[in-house]
């Protein structure tokens, strides 16, 4: 694993802890930690070792305290529209990642770092954290998907009082809003995420990632399309060993072992 200085990675217990380290910045989202994230799930998605990846932020304050803003202070429309497209490319490659992805939203989440909680599969909060969409006060939009993201997850009503409002959530308004999975003890955040991330694990990862798969594609499609996908990858889980392997556990009562591997056809 590549080691940055901004995003740190550290794998536990097949579990990667990624972490993004700007706290004197409250982690704030600059160029470099931008290709960091990029780079370092990149490499997580070829390594075997890791099943699932956990995202947080370091330092008590901050998960991420939005785009860095010294670096938006100069940005023309064009190099904007740009800047908004880079953002967005790193929110996909974390929506997309065949692995699950949970943030351990800690402290500060706000602008395109909720943007990236957004894109995270599942979202734990701390007590202490607060959520917010704070553009408008900075005469901008969310430009990290945030404008679609949220209201997919929380919809219209929701989203557009915290995007128009740009005023932070508490992290039990999140919870009400659909916006966090759970909210836990703030000392006890990371190993809650993990807890999730490990029973996770548990599970055949063939068909994990095929729920990912079916989730993540399906939402962006009509109904009786997505249906159909849907079939077509229920299909494929025959072809894998894990699903012979979950089935005849099943019925002689033992753990299955799964191995995660495609079938023979
Ligand atoms: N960018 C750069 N530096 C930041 C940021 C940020 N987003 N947030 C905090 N910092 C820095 C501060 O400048 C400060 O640095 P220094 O010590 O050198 O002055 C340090 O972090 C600590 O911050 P504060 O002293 O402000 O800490 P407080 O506890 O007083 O306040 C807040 C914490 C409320 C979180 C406050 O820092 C704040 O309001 N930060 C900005 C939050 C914000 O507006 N975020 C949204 C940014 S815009 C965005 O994310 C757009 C994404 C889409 C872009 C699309 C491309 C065009």
């Amino acid at each position: 694993m590549s080691q940055m200085q901004n995003v740190l990675t550290e794998i536990r217990e097949r579990i990667a802890l990624v972490t993004i380290n700007r706290p004197e910045a409250l982690n704030a989202l600059d160029e470099q930690t931008l290709a960091g994230l990029e780079t370092v799930f990149g490499e997580l998605k070829e390594d075997d070792s890791a099943g699932a990846v956990v995202l947080t932020g370091a330092g008590e304050k901050a998960f991420i305290a939005g785009a860095d803003i010294k670096q938006l202070s100069s940005l023309n429309p064009v190099a904007a529209k740009e800047f908004s497209r880079r953002g967005q490319a790193v929110t996909k490659v974390i929506e997309s990642f065949p692995k699950p992805v949970v943030a351990a939203v800690n402290g500060f989440c706000l602008g395109g770092g909720c943007e990236i909680a957004l894109a995270c599969h599942m979202r734990l909060a701390g007590k202490k954290t607060r959520f917010g969409l704070p553009e408008v006060k900075l005469g901008l939009i969310p430009g990290y998907g945030g404008t679609q993201r949220l209201a997919r997850l929380v919809g219209r009503g929701a989203a557009l009082e915290m995007m128009l409002s740009g005023e932070m959530v508490s992290a039990q308004e999140a919870y009400r809003i659909g916006l966090v999975n759970r909210v836990v003890e703030d000392e006890v955040l990371v190993e809650e995420a993990f807890k999730l991330a490990s029973s996770i694990i548990s599970n055949s990862p063939s068909a994990v990632r095929y729920c990912l798969e079916a989730v993540n594609s399906g939402t962006q499609m009509p109904l009786l399309a997505a249906l159909d996908m849907e079939s077509t990858l229920f299909g494929l889980c025959f072809a894998t060993e894990d699903s012979a392997e979950g089935i005849s556990a099943f019925l002689e009562k033992r753990k299955p072992d799964f191995k995660g591997k495609q079938g023979d056809t």
